[in-house]
C-alpha cells in the first residue's frame, strides 16, 4: 500500500510516521508512505499557497493551483483509489473506515485547514472527505497521523501476532476483554483465575463475557447495531 500526504506541515507528521508500527511497517515494505510539502507545488516566488477569500469573510483560503499541481502530478504516475480531504464536516472516521482504506493500493490524504481551502478543490479533485470527531483541530495533520495509524497497524504483518489486530476493541463492535501479565498477583492485586486455569474455552467465554459486559457499560451505543449480534454469534462459533 502506497499513502501519500499533503500538508503545509510536513515536519509536523514526518516524526510520527517513522516511529512505531508505522515506522517499522515502511521498513517491512507493508507501507509506502510519502509527504509532500504543498510548498514545493506554488508558482508563488514567495511560495505562497494561500490567499484572502472573495466576499470579504476572515482568514486566508488556501488555493487551488498548488493542491491542483501536487495532486495531478501524483496522478500523472498511478491510480488513487481515494483522495481523501480531512475536515471537520467530513464523514466520521471509524474501524469499518479504516478497514476498507487499508484494502486499497493509493490512497492520498490532503490535510485540510478549517474554513480554509478553496471549496472547488473539494468539488473537482477529492472522492473523500473524513472527520476524526466533533471537535475542531487548527489543521488535518493530526488528524491524517491518526488515520494512516489506524490504517498501517491492521496491514497483513503490520502487527506481530496476526490475531491481535482482530481482537481490537470495535474490530467486532465490541470493546476488548481486559488483559493482564505477571506477577499473578501484586500488592494483592489479583489476576482473574480462569485466565490461570489454562482451560481454553472457559477462558474464551470469559472473555466474550467481559466484551459484552463492558460494552455494555461503557459503549452500550455499540450494542444497539444489529450486526453486533452477528459478531457474538460468529465468537462463539469459533
Ligand atoms: Cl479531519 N480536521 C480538522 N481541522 N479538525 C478536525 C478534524 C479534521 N476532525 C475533527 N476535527
Amino acid at each position: 500500500m502506497r499513502i501519500d500526504i499533503i500538508t503545509v506541515l510536513p515536519e509536523l507528521i514526518q516524526g510520527f510516521m517513522q516511529e512505531s508500527i508505522v515506522g517499522r511497517a515502511q521498513k517491512k515494505g507493508l507501507v509506502e508512505i510519502y509527504i509532500h510539502n504543498l510548498r514545493d507545488y506554488t508558482l508563488d516566488k514567495w511560495r505562497r499557497v494561500d490567499d484572502y477569500p472573495f466576499g470579504g469573510f476572515a482568514g486566508m483560503v488556501m488555493q487551488c493551483e498548488p493542491i491542483d499541481r501536487c495532486i495531478s502530478t501524483l496522478k500523472a504516475e498511478r491510480h488513487y483509489d481515494q483522495i481523501i480531504f480531512t475536515t471537520p464536516d467530513g464523514e466520521q472516521f471509524n474501524q469499518p473506515m479504516a478497514n476498507s482504506l487499508s484494502l486499497c493500493e493509493n490512497i492520498i490524504i490532503l490535510c485540510g485547514h478549517y474554513k480554509g481551502i478553496d471549496y472547488r478543490v473539494r468539488e473537482h479533485l477529492i472522492t473523500k472527505e473524513v472527520s476524526i470527531g466533533d471537535y475542531v483541530l487548527t489543521g488535518g495533520e493530526l488528524a491524517a497521523a491518526v488515520m494512516a495509524d489506524a490504517i498501517v497497524r491492521i496491514l497483513p504483518g503490520a502487527i506481530g501476532d496476526e490475531q491481535s489486530a482482530l481482537s481490537d476493541s470495535f474490530q467486532d463492535k465490541l470493546l476488548a476483554a481486559p488483559v493482564y501479565t505477571r506477577p499473578a498477583e501484586y500488592k494483592g492485586w489479583k489476576v482473574p483465575e480462569v485466565l490461570l486455569s489454562g482451560n481454553e474455552r472457559l477462558i474464551k467465554e470469559w472473555e466474550l463475557q467481559q466484551s459484552l459486559e463492558r460494552t455494555q457499560r461503557l459503549r452500550p451505543d455499540l450494542l444497539s447495531d444489529d450486526a453486533t449480534i452477528d459478531s457474538k454469534k460468529e465468537y462463539k462459533r469459533k
